[in-house]
């Protein structure tokens, strides 16, 4: 009951606005044990990391020296973007002297990067994508961070962080920022996806949606069909398919983040498949494929490489790539279901030596 002397506060407002993400991290522990308080503290540093990053997107056309490339190629290849770096050095710098993460693996970087003054204590490793899409970042277009937390197992005393190369089952947490509009922070800690959006005036990220759950079907699919050349026939049979028939739309912005929030919101499914130039596709799956993975089972979806559960493939290395298709639960399927019968179809023609029927 509202005390006679007591102004009337709008409570739900109030009440949302001081759901913090830091608030949120503690609430999904049912005691203030030190691994939620470790939890937390890292999430406060990802987030710090967040604000760091949008704020120098924000403001990236009008800064010299932020936009275009270093002429530095990456581990994978490619050539590598000064938001690249910088993003990379914000993750390095918000967990120095944290005590909580020794290491850091992350796409920018050959080998994990170990921070002396956290180890051994830090018993986390952090696997992030510091900027994802970063073809979209010099024209001002959605981008987004990838991150996924591991227990690190053992002393890793030779430094090659072998405890990294197991299953994804194996984070404990894992989320994006997408850096939109405005900018969203969605994680899940294994018990459910929650997403947060940054409010500037406040610097802080206020609770948007709690548990999300992805429809069990949506109209889009996200591929780059510039690829079609270079596909496996079950995928061109699958694009077929949906080109033929009614109910579908094509959407992608060239940034995993954007489309996957699309897809987590509204349904549907994303898939980067193996090309002829990289049969393993091109996305990554430690800091890539696995954490998204964690969040759409989490939001009731499905990720697949096409013929396992992505969470249970298991690198075999920190660089490791993966065919990716992900989303909701039907679509997988419908993806999956092609990639079978194109198999089964291959091997019968294989063994009979008959010609191989399209099947669409
Ligand atoms: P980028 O290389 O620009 O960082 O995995 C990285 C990624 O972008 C994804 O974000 C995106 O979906 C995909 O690659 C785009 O690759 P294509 O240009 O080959 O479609």
């Amino acid at each position: 009951m509202q005390h006679p002397q007591q102004p009337v506060i709008p409570e739900q407002s109030l009440d949302r606005d001081c759901t913090t993400l830091s608030r949120h991290v503690l609430q999904q522990f049912s005691s203030f044990t030190p691994e939620a308080q470790d939890i937390s503290a890292i999430m406060n540093r990802i987030a710090l990391a967040a604000k760091l990053i949008s704020r120098r997107l924000s403001r990236a056309g009008l800064m010299a020296g932020t936009l275009g490339f270093t002429g530095e190629t990456n581990v994978q290849g490619e050539s590598v973007k000064k938001m690249d770096v910088y993003a990379n050095d914000v993750f390095i710098s918000v967990f120095k002297q944290s005590g909580l993460v020794c290491r850091l693996a992350s796409e920018e970087m050959d080998q994990p990067y170990y921070i002396p003054e956290n180890c051994p204590i830090g018993r986390y490793t952090l696997l992030y994508d510091p900027i994802d899409g970063s073809s979209n970042v010099d024209i001002n277009l959605n981008v987004g961070s990838i991150f996924s937390i591991r227990q690190q197992e053992g002393e890793d005393l030779d430094g090659e962080a072998k405890d990294l190369l197991q299953s994804g089952d194996k984070q404990i947490a894992s989320g994006y920022v997408l850096y939109g509009p405005s900018t969203v922070f969605v994680y899940s800690l294994g018990k459910g996806v929650h997403s947060f959006i940054l409010d500037p005036s406040l610097g802080e990220f206020i609770l948007a949606e709690e548990n999300i759950q992805i429809p069990e079907h949506g109209a889009v699919y996200s591929v780059n069909e510039g690829n079609y050349w270079q596909w496996d026939e079950s995928i061109r049979e699958y694009i077929r398919y949906v080109h033929r028939h009614e109910g579908y739309t094509a959407r992608y912005s060239g940034a995993l983040v954007g489309d996957f929030h699309r897809i987590l919101l509204q349904g549907g499914v994303f898939l980067y498949p193996g090309t002829t130039n990289k049969p393993e596709g091109k996305i990554r799956l430690l800091y890539e494929s696995a954490p998204l993975a964690m969040l759409i089972e989490q939001a009731g979806g499905k990720a697949s490489t096409g013929t396992q559960r992505l969470l249970d493939a298991v690198p075999d290395k920190l660089h490791a790539r993966t065919p990716l298709v992900i989303g909701s639960q039907q679509d997988v399927e419908l993806v999956e279901s092609f990639i079978t019968d194109w198999t089964r179809r291959k091997s019968d023609s294989e063994e009979t030596g008959t010609a191989k029927v399209a099947k669409v």
